[in-house]
């Protein structure tokens, strides 16, 4: 990116940091202690370690600021306006099970907009970032998503709900109804690197039911600065407040959205 905030450079170092702590960690998953969060969903110190260390960044940066974190409860700011939305580690059930591919995801959220997005892949290298009308950005070079228009050619992601949800049925119908039409469909388990492939043209879309919105936050902004498209699967609804997303290049997003709605 060429001039970041100092927000944004604020939410990098925080990222950048906590990576660290993570990237150790994930060297010796195996000797973790875990606990349960409910059922096929697990949380680990190191997550609630890389939450600490950028909550400590970014609220001795901004005191005043509001924070929602997965791993904590929301605490509204003295400034009212402004709050960061913060995974520490989303795609926790890949780093529990050793495989690279997890992210840090942070957004910082004005007056109900997301403005400034950081979503940082330790095992890659990779830190995609994102200003509200300054573009997206991977490692420097300038994001967009991709520019197919033939669906055939496409793949797209999503999450498949787990551990019993009553989710499920809705998106094994999305799957049966996509797969066929597509070039293919992926399940990587980690929505923020999900929406951030969406900004980078590497994916053309991505819906998912049951996303929170720490999940989504940043990857969402990224999206729409590379020049795609965001919505909620729920006709009218919010997105945060449906927990529901569809995110693709602008030819194919409504034909998207349309399908999912449908399940
Ligand atoms: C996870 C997502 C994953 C999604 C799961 C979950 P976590 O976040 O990134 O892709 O399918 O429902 O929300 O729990 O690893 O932060």
């Amino acid at each position: 990116m060429t001039q970041a905030s100092a927000n944004v450079n604020i939410m990098i170092k925080a990222a950048r940091k906590a990576g660290r702590s993570l990237v150790r960690d994930f060297n010796e998953v195996e000797n973790l202690q875990v606990s349960a969060k409910g059922p096929g969903d697990f949380v680990s110190r190191a997550d609630m370690r890389a939450e600490e260390i950028i909550r400590t960044e970014l609220t001795e940066a901004r005191p005043n600021y509001g924070w929602l974190g997965e791993e904590s409860e929301e605490v509204p700011g003295t400034d009212p306006t402004r709050r960061w939305i913060v995974d520490p580690l989303d795609g926790t059930t890949n780093y529990l099970h050793g495989l690279p591919h997890w992210a840090i995801s942070i957004a910082l959220e004005h007056k109900g907009q997301v403005v400034a997005a950081v979503v940082y892949d330790p095992a890659k290298d990779e830190i995609f970032v994102a200003e509200k009308g300054s573009g997206a950005w991977m490692n420097d070079r300038r994001l967009r998503v991709s520019g197919r228009r033939d669906m055939i050619e496409m793949i797209f992601a999503t999450g498949v709900p787990f551990g019993g949800s009553p989710l499920l049925p809705k998106t094994l119908r999305d799957l049966a109804e996509l797969t066929p039409r597509t070039a293919g469909i992926r399940r990587w388990g980690a929505a923020a690197l999900d929406l951030a492939y969406v900004a980078a043209g590497r994916y053309d879309g991505y819906w998912e039911r049951g996303i929170r919105p720490w999940d989504m936050a940043a990857g969402l902004l990224l999206v729409r600065e590379a020049g795609g498209f965001t919505g909620p699967i729920q006709e009218g609804a919010g997105m945060f407040e449906s927990r529901s997303v569809v995110a693709a290049n602008p030819h194919v997003f409504e034909t998207l959205t349309g399908i999912v709605r449908k399940s």
